[in-house]
Order: C-alpha cells, then sequence, then structure tokens
C-alpha cells in the first residue's frame, strides 16, 4: 500500500484529494499537511501536520516520520495572487517545489505536482495548444510554472526521480473555493446563481479557457501516479482538458437549469490580461495516448452537478 504525503492539503485540490485518496489507498496511508490547521474532513479523517513548504527540514523531517513513498506538493500561490506580489510567489512556488524535489530525492519518493495552462503565453498557440509547443508565459505563476516543469525533467533526468505531473486547467469543484485564480469565476458564477439568480464576470464575454470538474482532476491524478513508467514518454506536464468554453456559455448551461439567471460583465484588467495570456484550448493527446487521460464531465454535465451539490452546501 503507497504511503502518501500531499502539502497544501487544505488549498482547493487538496481539500478534494485527501479524500479521494484516503478512500483509495486507506485514511492511514495518507497524511496531510498545510501551513494551517482549520478542522474540516480534511484534518479529522486521518492523519495531519502543519507544515511551511519553504521550510525544508520540517519536510523532511515529516515526510521520514511518516514513512513516506509518494510526495504530491500541491502548495501554491495562483495566478492572480502571484501577479499582486511577484517575489512572494517566487519565493513560496519555487521555494516549496525545490524543497519538495529535495526530499523526494532524499527519500526516494514518487512524485507528483501540477502545472498550468498558465504556463503557457502569448505566443504559444492559441486554439488546441499541442503538448510540446513555445513556452513564454508573462505572468510570475507561468514563469514559476514553467520553471516546475524544467526542474522535475531535471530531477528525472539527472537523479532518476519519479516525476510525474499535469497542466491543469481552471478547476471547478463544490468543497474548497479556490483563491486567488484568473479561472476562478467559473466557480464563483455557480455559487452566486444560486445565491443571488445572477453573476458580474470579471473576465469578457468572448474568453475561452480551458476548464475541468474536480473529480476528473482527481482521477487524472490517480492514473497519471499509478500508470506503467515505461509508457510515460512526457513524465511532466501533461496536457489535460475536459472542456473549453467563455462566460456567456456557461451562463447559457446555468440558465438550462435556472431560466432567470443573469450575467453582467465588469472586467478585472489584471486578470483579463492573464486570460487573454492563455490559450483558448488545449490539446491532451498526450495524455491520452500514454496514460489512457479521460473526463467524464462537459460543461452541460457539470452545471448539473455542480448545482445539485451546492444546493445541498448552502442550505
Ligand atoms: C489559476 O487561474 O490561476 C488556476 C490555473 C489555471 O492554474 N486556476
Amino acid at each position: 500500500m503507497k504511503k502518501i504525503m500531499v502539502t497544501g492539503a487544505l488549498g482547493q485540490i487538496g481539500s478534494e484529494l485527501i479524500m479521494k485518496l484516503r478512500s483509495e489507498y486507506g485514511a492511514d496511508n495518507v497524511l496531510a499537511t498545510d501551513i494551517r490547521h482549520v478542522m474540516s474532513n480534511v484534518t479529522e479523517s486521518g492523519p495531519f501536520e502543519i507544515l511551511d513548504v519553504t521550510d525544508a527540514k520540517s519536510m523532511h523531517k515529516v515526510a521520514k516520520d511518516f514513512g513516506a513513498d509518494t510526495m504530491m506538493h500541491m502548495a501554491a500561490l495562483l495566478s492572480a495572487t502571484a501577479e499582486k506580489n511577484p517575489v512572494f510567489a517566487w519565493n513560496l512556488n519555487m521555494g516549496g517545489l525545490l524543497n519538495a524535489l529535495e526530499v523526494s530525492r532524499e527519500l526516494n519518493l514518487q512524485f507528483f505536482t501540477p502545472s498550468s495552462i498558465g504556463a503557457f503565453g502569448p505566443s504559444t498557440p492559441k486554439k488546441n495548444t499541442p503538448q510540446d509547443t513555445l513556452q513564454r508565459p508573462t505572468t510570475m505563476y507561468g514563469v514559476n510554472k514553467v520553471s516546475g516543469e524544467l526542474l522535475c525533467d531535471y530531477y528525472y533526468e539527472r537523479f532518476g526521480l519519479d516525476t510525474r505531473g499535469v497542466r491543469f486547467p481552471g478547476l471547478i469543484s463544490n468543497v474548497a473555493k479556490p483563491g486567488g485564480g484568473t479561472t476562478d469565476y467559473a466557480v464563483d458564477i455557480y455559487y452566486k446563481a444560486l445565491e443571488e439568480g445572477k453573476y458580474t464576470s470579471y473576465i469578457a464575454e468572448g474568453t475561452y479557457m480551458d476548464m475541468m470538474y474536480m473529480p476528473d482532476a482527481l482521477q487524472a491524478i490517480v492514473d497519471l501516479m499509478e500508470a506503467d513508467s515505461a509508457k510515460l514518454k512526457h513524465r511532466n506536464a501533461f496536457n489535460v482538458t475536459a472542456m473549453s468554453f467563455e462566460p456567456s456559455q456557461i451562463a447559457a448551461a446555468i440558465k438550462k437549469e435556472i431560466p432567470a439567471f443573469e450575467i453582467a460583465y465588469d472586467v478585472d484588467p489584471i486578470r483579463q490580461a492573464i486570460a487573454d495570456s492563455w490559450p483558448d484550448s488545449i490539446d491532451p493527446s498526450a495524455a491520452v495516448e500514454e496514460w489512457g487521460f479521460k473526463a467524464n464531465y462537459n460543461l452541460d454535465k457539470m452545471t448539473v452537478d455542480m448545482l445539485e451539490k451546492l444546493k445541498v452546501k448552502l442550505g
């Protein structure tokens, strides 16, 4: 049985990843770590440790004491927050990743970390963006993500560390809200649809971005980590996506369930500039070919499920 340590366990992905891993591999085999403790399913359903990922010594000790054989490094600042504080973002995103890779090398752990569509930039082909292409991002987050992809490849080539990763699109979930991302509008819109019947989007109509529903994202992580190493030609930064849409299309999908729903626009120039620098849609065929990536949710199916789950959550 695997012994998996997860950093950033109380974040948007971590909150659900921990529960999925605990149900697949056993609660005691999945150690959740985060810089803060907030009483939740994550902290109450299995082992939890406070950990600042910029503290390499503590990270080593926590991983060693737990007897980890796998590291999933999720702690990171998202794109819009990183743009507000680029030096802090560099230190946290790159420092945390380097520490997680070093600890994994020292203890010989299988390693996962997510990259993002943010690793692409304005000169990247915009439509059906290939797996291997031009990457000149113009955001601090993007610079971190490209550097991280290269660093993970380096640890595999140089030290034989079993590093694996995907480029996630915007992730939509009904458990923990994302914080400080550019694609967050596609989560907020569901909350506001139920709470107020309307939503004002900070992303302009016509701005396409890739998205994926959280259950598909979690399954992708498990499938990639379980994949036969010999079949992986790319190891890190696999393009994965389930759908590409722009704000009026998600609004139309919500309108099918809540006919009175209305969308308006009040564009935030910072997040709009980030979105404009990212692809409209990416090509996940390398992930499909090398480890059988598959997404089960399209926009309509996700919308029905999101609204159903959020109705219960919001009461
Ligand atoms: C963000 O918007 O920053 C993230 C991402 C696409 O990496 N959701």
